[in-house]
């Protein structure tokens, strides 16, 4: 990190942690082993929502970072995080796959809540501090904190896409957002599509300075930087987990289970509906009712972690996903033998990567994600190259994982052929392709991903 001393704070709308009868501890996930060890050395601060309604928790610390709550109550999480983050931004920004509520009470609530996060921020960042705001919960965050903080270098990365402008003027609030960006020094994102439509809002709807081509805007007196900065994974970390002893006995356990199929095809997501989920299964339908998939040597195992159940667009799609994989078993199964295997659960991580290493084909087919994770964890877990990655050419993880079997998710065609195009590889093809993603995320691990960002940010 090249910002000297400069200590570092971090605002996400959670805090990395949760609760067990031991206490505090932080969450898994890259992004939090990443970041952790970078508060920890510049003696620096995560603020976020510690995920309880109501109710005021002091700062705590956890693994030597400080830990500095913002409380919500259940007005703020119905408005602010369920109604304005939830159902406004995030379907409007994957692409507008459902419609979005335009609600001024929830706006309102966004704007509160941001304003909560920046006061704070700005009372505990120390001086000439560097303070790293994350995700599309808080795009005010930095152009208030400017305003109360203009010592302070301030950066922001999506983890979301950044829709084109012609989604994004749909937003009644879309100069303001721009706006509250703009108080930014470094705002970064997944690729740089979502850069270039950023670049392209600021200039049609706020009256910035710079080229439409340049990545400088200047805007109230202020410039700031634009850049993609693909985020990865702690590659270390799954290698060594998919390396255990353990783990290879749990993968060769759950294909045994499952009936020592030839082939296991799976998707795991959170059961979100920009995941793609039923035009996947509808894909995997279609190749049973066609012959391209055999009952006797194919199975699909989808695992969907629950998410969001207080948003009416996530019901329904729960209840078509469950209806879809009913169906194409009633169709397809023999008894003792279903051909899909669907979990709704959160698996620990050991369990999740004896499932990557028990899948022979990996389904990721977002119809829009930022980056995608689990597309590079499977990659990663592939030790001996083996295994073949379907994903959609919507994610971020395609501009880098360019010799998986890209597919539109879109086109059922594109799936059902990509699908057939993965059970059909010859494993000299299965191989170059692996080891070339693995090469790649070597390259591009989650500790790459912050030092860009906090380098590019710091160096200012
Ligand atoms: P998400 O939309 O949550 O993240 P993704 O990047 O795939 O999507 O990350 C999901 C994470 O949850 C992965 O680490 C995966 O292992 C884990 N997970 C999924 N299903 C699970 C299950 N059943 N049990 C246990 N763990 C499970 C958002 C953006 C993405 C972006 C990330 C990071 O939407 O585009 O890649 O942030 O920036």
């Amino acid at each position: 990190m090249d910002n000297g001393t400069r200590p570092l704070i971090v605002a996400a709308n959670r805090l990395p942690v949760r609760w067990t009868d031991e206490g505090w501890e932080t969450s898994p996930g890259g992004l939090v082993r990443a970041l952790i060890p970078l508060l920890r050395e510049s003696g620096g601060t995560w603020v976020g929502w510690n995920g309880t309604v109501g109710g005021h928790v002091d700062p705590f610390e956890v693994e030597g970072v400080s830990m500095h709550p913002i409380a919500l109550d259940a007005d703020d999480v119905s408005r602010y995080y369920e109604g304005f983050a939830n159902n406004t931004v995030w379907p409007l920004y994957h692409d507008a796959i459902r419609d979005s509520t335009f609600d001024g009470a929830h706006w309102q609530r966004y704007r509160d809540v941001n304003e909560r996060f920046a006061v704070t921020l700005a009372n505990v960042a120390p001086n000439n501090a560097v303070v790293w705001v994350h995700d599309y919960h808080l795009q005010l965050v930095p152009g208030i904190l400017r305003r109360l903080r203009p010592d302070v270098a301030i950066g922001w990365f999506n983890h979301i896409p950044f829709p084109p402008l012609e989604l994004f003027q749909r937003l009644p609030w879309r100069s303001e957002i721009i706006e509250g960006l703009l108080g930014a020094d470094l705002v970064g994102f997944q690729r740089d599509l979502g850069a270039r439509n950023f670049v392209a809002a600021a200039h049609q709807l706020v009256n910035v300075v710079g080229d439409a081509d340049d990545h400088w805007l200047h805007h109230d007196g202020h410039s700031t930087m634009v850049g993609a900065f693909p985020i990865s994974i702690d590659v270390d970390e799954f290698e060594e987990r998919a390396a255990g002893r353990e783990t290879r006995r749990r993968a060769a356990a759950i294909r045994a289970r499952l009936g020592d199929p030839e082939v296991v095809l799976l998707g795991i997501d959170r059961l979100d509906y920009t995941k793609g989920i039923g035009s996947r299964l509808r894909a995997v339908g279609d190749l049973f009712d066609s012959g391209g998939l055999d009952p006797h040597r194919h199975v699909f195992v989808q695992v969907a972690t629950p998410t969001r159940d207080g948003v009416d667009h996530y019901a329904e799609e729960r209840h078509e996903i469950e209806r879809l994989v009913g169906a194409i078993n009633g169709d397809h199964a023999r008894l003792g033998y279903p051909v899909v295997h669907y979990l709704h659960r959160t698996l620990d991580l050991d369990e999740l990567v004896a499932l990557y290493r028990a899948g022979d084909i990996m389904l990721v087919t977002p119809f829009r994600d930022g980056m995608n994770l689990v597309a590079k964890e499977y990659v990663a877990t592939r030790l001996d190259d083996d295994g073949v990655l379907v994903l959609s050419e919507f994610t971020g993880a395609a501009d880098q994982l360019s010799e998986a079997v890209l597919v539109n998710p879109h086109d059922p065609h594109s799936l059902t052929d990509g699908i057939s195009a993965a059970v059909d590889m010859h494993r000299h093809d299965r191989r170059a392709r692996m080891s070339a993603m693995r090469a790649t995320i070597h390259r591009h691990d989650v500790t790459h991903w912050a030092d860009g960002f906090l380098k590019t940010l710091g160096a200012r």
